[in-house]
């Protein structure tokens, strides 16, 4: 039966994980993947999801089946984050939000859904994106192309390129859009360039599909996601992907969400019972726990409170170290201008290296990175800065 099945290349992000853990190097450092490590090194355990959990375990409970769509009070709390607790859309039941085995799992449910309503549509990713969008939209059955995002050169977004790969888009073309802290560039449209994609999106009947993988990471809560209300006021049907994976550090609880803004509480509810039926025919029905922790710490007002502390803290951690590689880096005897890396925003940092000084860092000091150039700023460290500007300084 399985004979003729051949190996399916691995997942180059996760890969390098695998191949980091193999480093026997004590140094070695891991700029691989998207995640927040603290100062010392460690993945955070948030004091705001301890506290919710202290609370949970006060009251324990059964572990009965939740809802399709998922815990109520937690695709309620989604809602209110994502567009406003008193927004229109909310108050109108517009939304249509299911809870999500993390982003993935929300970009998934809405590409399921998608397939099924707009079977020849196209998908359109920016060049370059995370790479899953290609391959989780191509498995949905869509043909995926590209709309320019990248200039190298001028180390920044090229709007007008991105402004005029949309123009050529067919109407009913899906475009996904990295509502901030873009992966692996690290460069966002400015509030300006946003309406100007608007603007675009609505004039073409092109469909927005917003991921929201970092909301918090890049100028705040709010303010990263003023991006959603652009596409809502202009009047468009959007649709949102939700983590919590990084903004709560829960990346293996799987917590996330989709929503899709409807005209009207009937198109809502009749988009609910189709994204509900792709739910059920994949795994019927999402997980408890992790949302429930999501919903306790959104619901609760102190607990709110120190969640958005918490994730200000993250965000002026990976801030300062943006300074420390830049200043670092000079230090080191680095001649060429660093200080886009202070300009980029959310977990990654696009270098500008090439491939093979990319295998030289981990080669020959073990430091990991993507071959594309990304790094994780997030997991530098005090102890471990140093040491990657160096190996850095070396290979430029
Ligand atoms: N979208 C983007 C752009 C990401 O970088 C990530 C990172 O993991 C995800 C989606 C997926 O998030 P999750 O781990 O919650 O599935
Ligand atoms: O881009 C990253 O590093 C994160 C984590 O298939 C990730 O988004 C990477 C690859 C993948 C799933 C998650």
């Amino acid at each position: 039966l399985f004979a003729a099945v051949e190996m399916a290349p691995r997942d180059p992000i996760l890969g390098l994980n695998e191949q980091f853990a193999a480093d026997p190097r004590p140094n070695k450092v891991n700029l691989g993947v998207g995640v927040y490590y603290d100062d010392n090194g460690k993945l955070p355990l948030l004091q705001c999801v301890r506290e919710a959990e202290q609370r949970l375990l006060a009251q324990p409970s059964a572990r009965g089946y939740l809802p399709i769509d998922g815990m109520p009070a937690y695709d309620q709390a989604v809602k209110a984050l994502v567009f406003g607790a008193d927004s229109e859309v909310v108050r109108t039941g517009r939304v249509a939000t299911v809870q999500a085995l993390g982003g993935t799992g929300g970009l998934k449910i809405g590409a399921d859904f998608l397939k099924k309503l707009l079977p020849s549509a196209q998908v359109l990713i920016s060049d370059p994106s995370w790479e899953n969008h290609r391959a989780l939209f191509g498995n949905a059955g869509f043909a995926v192309h590209t709309y320019a995002y990248y200039d190298g050169a001028r180390r920044g977004v090229d709007v007008e390129g991105m402004l005029a790969s949309l123009r050529a888009a067919a109407p009913g073309t899906i475009v996904v859009l990295h509502a901030c802290c873009h992966n692996p560039t690290g460069y966002d449209l400015t509030p300006a360039q946003w309406d100007a994609v608007v603007a675009v999106v609505r004039e073409r009947g092109l469909v927005p599909f917003l991921d929201m993988a970092y909301q918090g990471f890049g100028h705040g809560i709010a303010e990263d996601g003023a991006v959603v209300g652009k596409f809502v006021d202009a009047g468009l049907d959007v649709f949102v992907a939700t983590s919590f994976s990084k903004s709560f550090s829960l990346y293996g609880e799987r917590v996330g969400a989709l929503s899709v803004v409807c005209a009207s509480r009937d198109e809502a509810e009749r988009v609910l019972s189709q994204l509900k039926v792709v739910v059920r025919t994949n795994y019927s029905n999402p997980p408890t726990h992790g949302a429930a922790v999501v919903a306790t710490v959104l619901n609760t007002p102190e607990l709110r409170a120190l969640w958005e502390q918490e994730l200000g803290e993250m965000r002026t951690r990976i801030r300062a170290m943006r300074q420390r590689l830049v200043d670092g880096l000079k230090a080191a005897g680095v001649e060429q201008d660093m200080s886009f890396i202070t300009q980029q925003l959310g977990m990654f940092s696009y270098s500008g290296l090439s491939k093979d000084q990319m295998v030289r860092l981990r080669q020959e000091f073990g430091v990991y990175g993507t071959d594309s150039g990304r790094m994780c700023v997030a997991a530098l460290n005090s102890r471990n800065v140093d040491y990657v500007c160096q190996a850095i300084a070396a290979v430029l």
